[in-house]
């Protein structure tokens, strides 16, 4: 979630530092969110003035923040600079509460254990899992530090939600800390099958870790079965469940942990109405004209990640120049590749990849002032993105491996028209969804292809009727409602707790 809110860096609107020290402590909560990263970062200008607050307005804070400010909310976080010690404060009606990181806690719980062994091994795999015994001990103590913020910002018998793969022992400690509290946790990630996570030498303790919550949730039904299995084979748990829809539950004896799927969305009705505001309209032309008037736009939007697939649709776009089957007069590509985790070898090399694949394909193809792929690799602000969306004929989302992806719901909820095509790899979770997108097995060049193609010519006459099908599932399903859904399953899950004890 952190690249997220960091490519929308220039949506931020900026406040000063409070509550730095001296404040009082401000009033525990009943709705307390942890995640990785606050809602706001910390940043020092450039211009060296003293540092300030910049909101993220990443999905989950649109999607969390009416909640919050309406039952009082608090969100424990690290604040996105190292070495910072700061209390807790309230802006804006959130109290907020940061978690500090050192320099070396970023190094090992953050780049190290989180994105260079829990990342890859959660998708399967695609690069080979770092397994480090000092990381691991430093992503426990950043856990504990998190749990015990967590339990500072509670109030008596409050809901906690913690996200993500960064804090996994969060609930457990959280529970030992605070057995007052529901606790709730969402994995926005992969949950893979148990013959990968098996691997990893930490396995008992994240899996005891996540079954601290009352609730543990994924995107997708396949995960929460994943999950269910693995309390079984590893912990000899009974568990029950449908498998249809992945929702079940771990027996632990004195308590039960209920599972389940949740897929998340966007704020799918923003986005529409952006998409048809005049100044969108405008800027989607006047890109297209940038562009020097191509026949068709394919855009693909990425953290630039192993796990998007980038390379290999710049691949099957070349293939495809190569064999005549597209014209490179025609047809131009633009590919956003937001940075991301710079500081990992694996990231570096990918980065060199797909660069290289760029060259490759504009030297081969492209003319003097006319490449036919146009690439930035740097975060764009969200009104140009909403334009990229709007103006895009085709978007290309190719993942070999995706939790959800948002990206392809937001372009279909640019194109309630029924305008432009999506191809959609099966191994991103919004495929479960999106099922009438142009679906590929991305590791089946010739798939990828095929599909491009088809939504280059707009060969099938019924991709006007897919993708207004398509807008509607995004519109009816939206964050808000992702987030109700997961709270409303979560004090359930708190009553039934209830119910056990009188
Ligand atoms: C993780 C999971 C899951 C991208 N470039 C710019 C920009 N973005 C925004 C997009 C979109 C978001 O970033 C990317 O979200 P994704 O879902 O595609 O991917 P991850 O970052 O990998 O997110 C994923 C997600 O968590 C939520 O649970 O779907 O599977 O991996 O919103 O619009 N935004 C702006 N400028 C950019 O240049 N403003």
């Amino acid at each position: 979630m952190s690249e997220r809110d960091a490519a929308v860096d220039r949506d931020r609107t900026r406040r000063p530092v409070n509550g730095r020290t001296g404040n009082p402590e401000p009033e525990p909560q009943d709705l307390v969110v942890v995640a990785n990263r606050l809602p706001v970062d910390l940043v020092t200008p450039a211009d060296g003035g003293p540092p300030e607050w910049r909101r993220s307005p990443g999905g989950l804070v649109t999607a969390l923040e009416p909640v919050l400010r309406s039952s009082g909310g608090a969100w424990v976080g690290w604040p996105g600079s190292a070495g910072v010690e700061l209390e807790p404060f309230v802006e804006d009606c959130l109290t907020l509460h940061p978690v500090r990181l050192d320099e070396d806690d970023v190094a090992e719980y953050y780049e190290g254990f989180s994105n260079d062994t829990l990342w890859p091994l959660y998708h399967d795999a695609l690069v080979t899992p770092t397994f480090d015994r000092a990381w691991w001990r430093t992503y426990r103590r950043i856990n504990e530090r998190f749990a015990h913020a967590a339990a500072r910002a509670a109030a008596n018998g409050a809901t906690v939600w913690v996200h993500d793969y960064q804090l996994q022992l969060v609930p457990r400690l959280l529970r030992e800390l605070r057995p007052d509290l529901t606790i709730g946790f969402f994995l926005h990630i992969p949950f893979p099958p148990s013959e990968l996570f098996l691997q990893l030498p930490w396995r008992r303790s994240i899996v005891e870790g996540l079954l601290g919550a009352d609730l543990v949730g994924f995107h997708l039904p396949d995960g929460a079965k994943n999950f269910r299995q693995l309390a079984r084979v590893l912990l000899d748990l009974p568990t029950t469940g449908d498998g249809r829809r992945g929702s079940g539950r771990i027996d632990l004896g004195d308590r039960s942990v209920r599972v389940g799927a949740y897929p998340i969305s966007i704020d799918s009705a923003q986005l529409r109405d952006r998409s048809r505001h005049d100044d969108t309209l405008r800027r989607a032309a006047r890109i297209r004209a940038e562009l020097g008037d191509p026949e068709t736009i394919l855009l693909g939007v990425d953290r630039l990640d192993y796990t998007k697939g980038i390379n290999l649709r710049i691949e099957a776009l070349r293939e495809l120049f190569a064999d005549g089957r597209l014209d490179p007069e025609k047809v131009v590509m633009v590919q956003l590749a937001t940075p991301s985790r710079e500081r990992l070898e694996a990231y570096a090399e990918l980065r060199n990849d797909v660069e290289r694949e760029i060259g490759r394909i504009n030297g081969e193809f492209g003319e003097l002032g006319r490449p036919v792929v146009h690439y930035l690799h740097r975060p764009v602000d969200r009104d140009e993105l909403v334009a990229m969306y709007t103006g895009a004929d085709v978007m290309l989302v190719t993942p070999l491996r995706d939790g959800m992806n948002l990206v392809a719901k937001e372009y279909v909820a640019c194109h309630g028209d029924g305008s432009g095509a999506l191809v959609l790899s099966e191994f991103a979770g919004a495929a479960a969804e999106l099922r009438r997108a142009l679906l590929v097995n991305p590791h089946d060049l010739e798939d990828v292809e095929r599909a491009i193609v088809e939504a280059v010519r707009r060969d099938d006459p019924s991709l006007t009727r897919r993708m207004r099908s398509m807008h509607t599932q995004v519109m009816t399903h939206d964050v808000e409602r992702w987030a109700r859904s997961f709270l409303a399953d979560l004090r359930d899950a708190g009553a039934d707790v209830l119910q056990q004890e009188a």
